[in-house]
């Protein structure tokens, strides 16, 4: 058994560039020494954090490894297959820039065609810049139409970075959890005892 960790979750950042990927995942691990980071040769960067995770009264060790990406199409193909690896995917627009946020779409189908369940998603309207063109509504009712989750940085009442990555954990265990409770019932309804 492994005592290192009790999870180990790979999480991606997508989205149209300076939309604040780079910079969302430097604060998210600048505030926690447990960090290696490995230079982009490929387009692509990982860095692992590890924490810890309260959920229903019980403390879950976690280690983490999150996927900057750079968007670049001659990436396309690696970042495609990051997709179908992820526990958890960050979608990020600005809600500065109108164009980022129409990526959003085309980014989501990619999504679908290569990741089976396309749930684990959050997408989150960042805000650089002080003319925002992106409204809340705009981006719930996008939410909500995908069927993803859905939060806001830099603005009034938002979350910060280490927030969005908890709930992201959080969500991530629970859909672990609730997997092997659906595996259990469907074993047990076959009449094998587990
Ligand atoms: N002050 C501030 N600047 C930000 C924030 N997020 C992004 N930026 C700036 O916006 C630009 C694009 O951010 P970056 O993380 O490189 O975007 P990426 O292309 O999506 O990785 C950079 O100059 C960042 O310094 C933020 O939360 N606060
Ligand atoms: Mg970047």
């Amino acid at each position: 058994m492994n005592t290192e960790y009790d999870f180990l979750f790979k999480i991606i950042f997508i989205g149209a560039q300076q939309t604040g990927k780079s910079y969302t995942l430097n604060q998210i691990v600048g505030r926690n020494g447990q960090t290696d980071l490995y230079t982009p040769t490929i387009g692509i960067e990982f860095v692992i954090k590890q924490m810890q995770i309260s959920l229903q009264n019980k403390a879950y060790k976690i280690k983490l490894q999150l996927w900057d990406t750079a968007g670049q199409e001659r990436f396309k193909v690696i970042i495609r297959d990051q997709y179908r690896s992820a526990s958890g995917i960050f979608l990020f627009c600005n809600v500065c820039d109108l164009e980022s946020f129409q990526k959003c779409s085309a980014l989501i189908e990619e999504i679908r065609k290569n990741n089976k369940e396309c749930t684990n998603v959050m997408l989150v309207g960042n805000q650089i810049g002080s003319q925002r063109v992106v409204s809340v509504d705009e981006l719930v009712t996008f939410a909500q139409s995908n069927n993803i989750m859905f939060t806001e940085l830099n603005t009034e009442n938002s979350d910060n970075e280490n927030n969005i990555l908890e709930r992201m954990v959080k969500y991530v265990i629970h859909q672990v959890l609730l997997d092997k409770e659906n595996a259990k019932l469907t074993k047990q309804e076959d009449g094998i005892l587990i």
